[in-house]
């Protein structure tokens, strides 16, 4: 529904969109770029659906310049993308100076174009080298991202100043290295959770690294985080469920940034003792080393009871269905139910509410306690777009789209009119790109690309996130006229 009030966003609130470079970039072996993680498990049969790659991808590599021009005719104000380590350390050690030069030459479009370059170091995307060692599951991997994101520093530090160091550890470790459904298509509880330890590990001492370097660096990590609610909240054992969600997905990553601990109950009930021998004194307080923004990651909540529904929720996420695993080192008896909300074509819940939740929460028990200021760095979803071909333009009435970055923004902004200090958000995507596991056919671009013509598009969520961006207010205005939903058009 359109708002029926004008709501405006504060002063300094940050409108961008995110990428991320295995999903992107294409040009995989150019310029010395080795193979990642993701370059191998793709080729595995059976990994990503039809067999997709991130071989050419969106040939952003190539066309960066083009992409640029048309963040700028979006009115984005900062543009959140990740480094790809195999492009800059393609064997995970030596520096491939070639590599490095795509992403000056990348900032400094960006810059030209007055936006705020968002770089993530880490997005998924470990050089194969390292895996062959042990990857995540090896402490000598956290040494060498530290290394690396020195020389990342060492070519852009002039230019850039906010750093995120990893995107989402919770999906590096658990669905990487316990469920199989990401590289390095692992199904080990015990590698998942040396996995996170290495990644927080590596985390913090980067950014200690880092901050040393130069004092005044915005400095963070990018979580996917989510609510989780007790199907029956009379239900012991549906809350039992929802608290081991909250544990696994938020507590075991915020505990530690925070607070300098594992979750107690969480770790009791996981930890093995491989784990327990991986955690080497001194390691709490380096992944403690306070940052000063954190990256919420918010798609979809969890509704979930400790015995399963009559009727299943739909068809599940169906990367996981096909795998039939199970993403969580202690999942046993946690069962998704349904309870009426909306869902995208990826079975994920539309639930725009658990972000004004999430967001106070996280600000309430963690972010402000510490001084960390808080923004979205991910939130967006993928429908069944249909393109159009309108007096020789291609048009892609995506209103399902539209309407969920329109109440997604105005969970924030409930968030902020709750006292939460927000500082932007960033779609994603930008653009339709690799979506890992699930190949090119499930889009979440607010810009379409056509993969056999490299052409791209701005989809009506876009144009209306245009408007929203240049009059900074929400409301019918702003929306209205551009895709509107059959209901409003009625
Ligand atoms: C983000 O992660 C990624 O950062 C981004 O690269 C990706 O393209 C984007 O989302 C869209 O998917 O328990 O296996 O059913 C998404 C975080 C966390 C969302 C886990 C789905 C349920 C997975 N995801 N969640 S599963």
């Amino acid at each position: 529904m359109p708002e029926t009030t004008a709501r405006e966003f504060p002063p300094g609130f940050l409108f961008g969109a995110a990428t991320a470079a295995y999903q992107i970039e294409g040009a995989a072996h150019e310029d010395g770029r080795r193979d990642s993680i993701w370059d191998v498990f793709t080729k595995v049969p059976g990994a990503v659906i039809n067999g997709e790659d991130g071989e050419i991808a969106c040939d952003h590599y190539h066309l960066y310049q083009d992409d640029v021009a048309l963040m700028a005719s979006l009115g984005l104000q900062t543009y959140r993308f990740s480094t790809s380590w195999s492009r800059v350390r393609p064997d995970g050690g030596a520096l491939n100076p070639k590599g490095v030069d795509f992403y000056k030459r990348l900032v400094d479009e960006l810059l030209q174009a007055g936006i705020l370059p968002w770089l993530t170091l880490y997005h998924w995307d470990l050089p194969q080298a390292l895996q062959d060692r042990g990857g995540w599951t090896r402490r000598e991997t956290a040494d060498r991202f530290t290394e690396y994101a020195l020389d990342m520093h060492d070519a852009l530090g002039d230019r850039v100043d906010v750093w995120t160091t990893l995107n989402e550890p919770w999906c590096s470790s658990f669905l990487g290295y316990t469920a199989g459904l990401h590289a390095p298509g692992h199904y080990s509880r015990s590698e998942g959770m040396l996995a996170a330890h290495h990644l927080l590990l590596a985390h913090g001492q980067t950014v200690r690294a880092l901050r040393a370097r130069d004092s005044s660096l915005d400095l963070g990590i990018s979580l996917n985080l989510t609510v989780a609610d007790p199907a029956d909240p009379a239900e012991p054992a549906d809350v039992d469920a929802a608290r081991r969600i909250d544990g696994q997905f938020n507590r075991w990553f915020l505990d530690p940034i925070f607070r300098g601990k594992y979750p107690q109950d969480i770790f009791d009930e996981i930890a093995d003792d491989a784990l327990r021998a991986a955690i080497t004194p001194g390691d709490l307080e380096v992944i403690s080393t306070p940052i000063d923004t954190l990256g919420v990651n918010y798609y979809h909540g969890e509704f979930v009871g400790g015995s399963p529904p009559a009727t299943p929720p739909g068809s599940g996420d169906a990367p996981t269905q096909r795998r039939g695993q199970s993403p969580f080192p202690s999942s046993e008896n946690i069962f998704w139910h349904d309870r009426g909300l909306p869902r995208t074509p990826m079975n994920w819940e539309v639930q725009p509410e658990g972000l004004t939740r999430l967001l106070v929460r996280v600000s309430d028990e963690y972010a402000q306690p510490a001084g960390t200021s808080l923004i979205v760095t991910e939130n967006g979803a993928a429908y069944d777009d249909e393109p159009v071909l309108e007096d020789g333009t291609i048009r892609v009435h995506d209103h399902e789209r539209a309407d969920y970055v329109r109440l997604h923004l105005g969970a924030i902004l409930d968030a902020v009119e709750a006292g939460v200090d927000v500082r932007g958000y960033f779609y994603w995507s930008l653009m339709d790109n690799f979506e890992w596991a699930w190949g090119y056919a499930t889009r979440f671009g607010i810009v379409r690309v056509d993969y056999e013509t490299q052409e791209r598009a701005v989809k009506d969520s876009g144009i209306q996130y245009g408007r929203i961006i240049a009059s900074r207010i929400l409301d019918s205005e702003t929306t209205a006229g551009v895709s509107p939903s059959p209901d409003a058009a009625a």
